[in-house]
C-alpha cells in the first residue's frame, strides 16, 4: 500500500530553495511542471520564492517528514549546503549540514516515502592529486577541503543507497555557477559573480584569486537545464550512481576581466589573493563530461562571451 502511495506522489520539495541554485530551480520547476506542486523551503523566510513556501531546516528530520506528508511529495531537491570557503571556517557545522540532510532524504527514499532525489555534488570532490586538465569522471579524488570531503562522502552514500537499496538519487558535480538573479554564498568561485556587480557599480574589482587561476565554471541557465534533464532521464540511462562530471566553460580571472573590458572598456582589476586561493589551487582547471553527454545527451550552451553578455544585461536590468 505504502509503495502505491509513494509512486503516485508527484509533488516536489526543494530544500534550501532561497540559495543561489535553489531560487532559480524553484522558478523553472514551477514553469516546467504546472500540474505538480513545487514547495520551496528554506531556513530563512524569503519573499521572492512565491508559494507554497515552508520554513524548514534541512537537518530537521521530523519537520521534513511532516512536509512530505502534508504535500504528498514524491521528489526532493536537496540544495541546502555550506560551500567551500565558509565550510573551512565551520568544519563541523559544514559536515553536519551537508551529511545529515543527505542521509535524511536518502533514508526517506529507502523507506519509500519519496521516490526520487536530486543532490548536488561539486568539482570540490577533486583535490591536489587529481589530474587538472580535462579531469575524468573516474579519477583520483582526494579533496583537501571540508566541503570537498563532505561532497565526496555524499557521493559514496548516493552510490551505496542506489546499489544497495535501489534508491533513485541523481547528482551533478557542479562547477562554479554564475548567475545574476541571486547572490552566491561562501564559495571559492564567487569572484566570478562579484566581479560583474563591482564592474558595473565602480568600474573596478579586487580579486581574491590570482590572475591565472583557471577554474571550471558554468552559467546558471546551463546548470539548471542540466539538472532538469538529468532528473527527467530514464533511470536505466543514469549509469553514474555517484555524481556526473559537468563541463561548461573554463577561464581565469584575467580572461574574465578581458571579456568584461569588451563591454566596460575602463574596467580595471587588481589581484589580492586570500585564503580562498589555497582552495582554488587544489581544484581542476577543466572537466571531461563525456559520461553526461553519452548517458543523457548533455551539452552546454553558454561560452564565456555569451555568459558575460547575459550577466551584464541581467545586472543592468536590476539597477
Ligand atoms: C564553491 O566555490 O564552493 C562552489 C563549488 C565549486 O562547489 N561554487
Amino acid at each position: 500500500m505504502q509503495d502505491e502511495i509513494y509512486q503516485m506522489n508527484k509533488n516536489i520539495l526543494i530544500l534550501g530553495a532561497a540559495g543561489q541554485i535553489g531560487s532559480e530551480l524553484t522558478q523553472l520547476l514551477r514553469g516546467t511542471y504546472p500540474d505538480r506542486t513545487v514547495v520551496a523551503s528554506d531556513l530563512h523566510n524569503s519573499d521572492v520564492l512565491g508559494t507554497p513556501f515552508e520554513l524548514l531546516d534541512a537537518t530537521d528530520e521530523k519537520a521534513i517528514r511532516q512536509i512530505i506528508e502534508k504535500y504528498q511529495i514524491g521528489e526532493v531537491y536537496l540544495m541546502a549546503a555550506m560551500l567551500s570557503a565558509t565550510a573551512e571556517k565551520y568544519p563541523e557545522k559544514a559536515w553536519q549540514l551537508n551529511m545529515q540532510s543527505l542521509l535524511i532524504v536518502l533514508n526517506l527514499a529507502k523507506e519509500k516515502r519519496i521516490n526520487k532525489i536530486f543532490w548536488p555534488s561539486s568539482i570540490a570532490v577533486f583535490g591536489s592529486t587529481t589530474p587538472k586538465q580535462n579531469t575524468p569522471q573516474v579519477t583520483i579524488t582526494e579533496p583537501n577541503t571540508v566541503y570537498g570531503i563532505s561532497k565526496l562522502a555524499g557521493e559514496r552514500w548516493c552510490a551505496y543507497y542506489r546499489e544497495k537499496y535501489g534508491v533513485d538519487v541523481r547528482s551533478i558535480r557542479y562547477p562554479g555557477l554564475i548567475s545574476w538573479k541571486t547572490p552566491p554564498g561562501g564559495g571559492t568561485t564567487d569572484y566570478a559573480i562579484d566581479i560583474f556587480h563591482q564592474a558595473l557599480k565602480n568600474g573596478k574589482y579586487e580579486c581574491f584569486l590570482t590572475e591565472n587561476t583557471k577554474l571550471p565554471m558554468m552559467y546558471m541557465d546551463d546548470a539548471i537545464r542540466a539538472t532538469l534533464q538529468l532528473m527527467a532521464a530514464d533511470l536505466s540511462g543514469v549509469k553514474i550512481c555517484s555524481s556526473y562530471n559537468l563541463a561548461g566553460v573554463s577561464f581565469s580571472p584575467k580572461e574574465l576581466a578581458n571579456a568584461i573590458q569588451k563591454y566596460i572598456s575602463d574596467f580595471c582589476i587588481i589581484y589580492r589573493p586570500d585564503s580562498r586561493q589555497a582552495i582554488a589551487d587544489t581544484w581542476p582547471q577543466s572537466i571531461d563530461d563525456v559520461c553526461a553527454r553519452q548517458d543523457w545527451n548533455w551539452k552546454a550552451k553558454f561560452d564565456l562571451e555569451h555568459t558575460v553578455l547575459e550577466m551584464i544585461k541581467g545586472i543592468k536590468s536590476l539597477q
